[in-house]
């Protein structure tokens, strides 16, 4: 089974591509990272970061998530990011998105060990 880890690089992680006007970049990437199965996803972040320096995130400062629990960091660097948000005309199976390219400080819960991202709560 897909660790809670691996599923985090699958949804949000995508360090070879910089953030990119391609207009193509979210209906090509929530596809490929199979977050169009069963329905469209509606919203979901790419971080276009090395891996390492994501991961650093889980040792930043600690706050509380939207959902309460407090395992949530905020980067103190912002990240260059591509925030796909669903089109209000997208109808599954055939899932349309709207990308945003943005530089943004992010938050997210981390959990295990080693003490790594699992969930993407938001930018700021
Ligand atoms: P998830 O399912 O919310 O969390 P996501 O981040 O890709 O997936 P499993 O076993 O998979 O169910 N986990 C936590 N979740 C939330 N809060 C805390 N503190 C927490 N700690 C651990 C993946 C796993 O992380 C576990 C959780 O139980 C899951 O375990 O966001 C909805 C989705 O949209 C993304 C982020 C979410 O997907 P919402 O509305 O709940 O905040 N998303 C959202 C995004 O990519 N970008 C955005 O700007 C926003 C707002």
């Amino acid at each position: 089974k897909e660790s809670p880890s691996k599923k985090f690089q699958r949804q949000h992680m995508d360090p070879e591509n910089s953030a990119s006007d391609d207009t193509k970049y979210c209906d090509h990437m929530m596809k490929a990272r199979n977050m169009t199965k069963g329905r469209c996803k509606p919203v979901n972040t790419f971080i276009h970061e090395p891996k390492e320096i994501v991961d650093a995130v889980c040792r930043e400062t600690n706050i509380t998530c939207k959902n309460g629990q407090s395992n949530c960091y905020q980067s103190s660097q912002p990240m260059s990011l591509t925030h796909c948000r669903q089109t209000g005309a997208s109808k599954y199976p055939n899932c349309q998105y709207r990308g945003s390219d943005i530089t943004k400080q992010i938050i997210v819960a981390c959990e295990g060990n080693p003490y790594v991202p699992v969930h993407f709560d938001a930018y700021v």
